[in-house]
């Protein structure tokens, strides 16, 4: 017995299933699947680009009779779902589970997103952990169930399925020997005279899986009282338990197909029937669909974010006892910029030239944020390279604000190089900043091609983003310290103005501060502050000012000595303390 998170054990159930190979592209909450799974012997994992890479590396290895492990958040599942939807089409050769990690509640995302969705509408069968063991137990056996239907599988789970652990009954790994490849072109080549055959293929396995799942055993019916009966999967299926521990239960394993028949005689057991379920209403759609009445709730059921025993209780008008507000006097603690990030002095420098400022996935999101305020927009991974572009051809021929792109090195590989490609063929205009800190920071630090690091610490190739840049033909390139503010601003000044009406790009390249976690000595704020306030508008955790007397503070734990705040400080106010004080033990 093992306590495991959920990631942990779907990778620990793709491991026992033979499967020999890994890949994916990091997202919260997915990200540890991918990093657990690469630790085990035999394997070979590594991250790919974008997710929608991922997928096709996976129906590859897939094709030449690997079992194979996609991971992915929800968005994840959008970039995938061109080779999803067709995947559906030419099925598989060795087993191959793809796991769409949802977030309701948004804990770390740009939207919500039930992947069921994806499930249905590509018909590709889907599995609901609804705890570690299931995760493993389902993931092991969506292998031998992908080859038999010959379709991949998804696993969906959820941040509570993901990040929570629970002890797990861990088993042995199969030899599993690679599948025989043989050409196969009206399996593979997906084109209108195979692809129509295939669609027939489809719609056969559809029924097929239908009937399977009438009686799996994933699917169970929890039989209690004869009043109330609850339809849930996931999660959301402990929720139920807690709240209703006396209603009868359908707790689905399988959520697309669902099984028809019986849910109808599940239905037929109790008085009254109701989905509960989080984020979205495909479960309570796809119920309806089936025939099946539903009761409504006396209380609404939230249909946003996550739902919990407490707000369960609510929607059947069970009273809870009261929770305890948060006292007042507790202090909000927004997220900030890390001390000594890198992005920072972007930020502020962006603030101040007043640019219209696309921004996009990653730590620098948080430049959006009071007092740095700089971003404009944030919408997808890749997003704000294609918007600037978008923003320069509406602005066209009028007097305007200088539009700046900032995006993260794994941002710009992700999807920011397409973008880039389409301003640079259509000789587009704007200023494009590429936050490069060498890693992909937001998910923990992971590689990507331009720091050179690989999930196994393979050898690897770090690509040259100044020479690629040039190499598309983008003519103003210029690779700046963004901790050196003179340069920053130098660099931004040249590109939005010098060079207004033209593309340009720099790359600010320093790496991210967890990356070594190395500290210089700190700084300190000397009797010559002024109060005037403007080191605490770099938005720096480790500095503070007194409510009355606006003096300026630094913390000498949080700060790390990057110097930022002394650049910005017009009376020399600011002072790094000697190294000897700091090997005294000065802190
Ligand atoms: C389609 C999609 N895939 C994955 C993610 C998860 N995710 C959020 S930010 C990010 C990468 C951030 O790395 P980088 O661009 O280098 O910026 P940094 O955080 O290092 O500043 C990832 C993978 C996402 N939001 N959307």
């Amino acid at each position: 017995m093992q306590l495991m998170s959920g990631n942990e054990a779907i990778a620990r159930g793709a491991w026992e299933a033979g499967c020999s190979i890994g890949v994916a592209y990091p997202g919260t909450p997915s990200t540890e699947t991918m990093e657990s799974f690469a630790t085990y012997d035999g394997v070979y994992a590594e991250w790919c680009t974008n997710e929608k890479v991922a997928v096709e590396v996976g129906i590859g290895a897939s094709a030449a009779g690997a079992r194979v492990l996609s991971t992915m958040k929800h968005v994840g599942v959008n970039v995938a779902a061109d080779p999803l939807f067709t995947a559906a089409y030419t099925g598989v050769n060795g087993g191959y589970v793809i796991l769409a990690a949802d977030d309701p509640g948004m804990y770390s995302s740009q939207n919500e997103q039930d992947s069921h969705y994806y499930a249905c509408a590509s018909h590709t069968p889907m599995l609901d952990p609804a705890d570690a063991q299931e995760a493993l137990d389902f993931t092991r056996d969506a292998y031998e169930l992908s080859e038999r239907f010959d379709v991949p599988f998804l696993i969906r789970s959820t941040v509570r399925v993901s990040h929570t652990k629970t002890p797990v009954e861990v088993g042995e790994r199969i030899d599993y020997q690679l599948k025989p490849y043989e050409k196969n072109a009206p399996k593979w080549v997906m084109m209108p005279a195979y692809a129509k055959p295939r669609r027939k293929v489809q719609l056969k396995r559809i029924d097929d899986l239908k009937a399977w799942v009438e009686t799996c055993p994933y699917n169970r019916a929890v039989q209690k009282g004869a009043e109330i009966g609850v339809i849930c999967c996931g999660a959301v299926y402990q929720h139920v338990l807690d709240a209703l521990p006396d209603a009868s239960v359908f707790k689905l394993g399988v959520t697309w197909p669902l099984p028809e028949q019986a849910l109808k005689s599940f239905a037929a057991s109790v008085k009254r029937v109701f989905v509960v379920e989080e984020g979205s209403e495909y479960l309570s759609e796809q119920v309806r669909s089936l025939g099946i009445d539903l009761s409504p709730f006396s209380d609404t059921l939230p249909k946003d974010g996550e739902l919990s025993p407490g707000l369960i209780k609510k929607a059947f008008g069970i009273a809870e006892p009261a929770h305890h507000d948060v006292p007042d006097d507790v202090p909000g603690r927004p997220p900030a910029l890390c001390a000594g990030c890198p992005h920072r002095l972007v930020f502020k420098e962006l603030s101040r030239i007043k640019a219209i400022v696309t921004g996009d996935i990653g730590c620098y999101t948080l430049g959006a944020l009071p007092p740095l305020a700089s971003i404009d927009t944030c919408v997808d991974m890749g997003a704000s390279v294609s918007m600037s572009h978008g923003f320069e051809l509406a602005l066209a021929g009028t007097e305007h604000k200088p539009v700046v792109a900032v995006i993260g090195d794994s941002t710009f590989g992700h999807s920011g190089l397409s973008s880039l490609i389409t301003t640079v063929y259509n000789k587009g205009a704007g200023t494009v900043c590429i936050l490069d800190n060498r890693t992909t920071a937001m998910t923990g630090r992971q590689g990507n091609p331009f720091n050179g690091m690989t999930l196994q610490n393979r050898e690897s190739r770090e690509l040259d983003l100044v020479g690629l840049v040039k190499a598309l033909g983008v003519e103003h390139v210029e690779q700046v310290n963004p901790h050196d503010m003179k340069a920053v601003r130098s660099a931004l000044k040249t590109a939005t103005t010098e060079q207004a009406g033209e593309l340009s790009v720099i790359v600010f390249k320093a790496p991210c501060v967890l990356l070594h976690r190395q500290r210089k000595p700190h700084f300190f704020v000397n009797a010559d502050c002024r109060s005037c306030g403007v080191c605490a508008t770099l938005g720096c955790p480790a500095i503070s000012k007194d409510a009355e007397t606006g003096i300026a503070a630094i913390d000498p734990l949080m700060c790390i000595g990057c110097g930022q705040c002394a650049q910005y400080c017009a009376f020399d106010a600011i002072e790094q303390i000697n190294d000897s004080a700091m090997e005294g033990g000065a802190r």
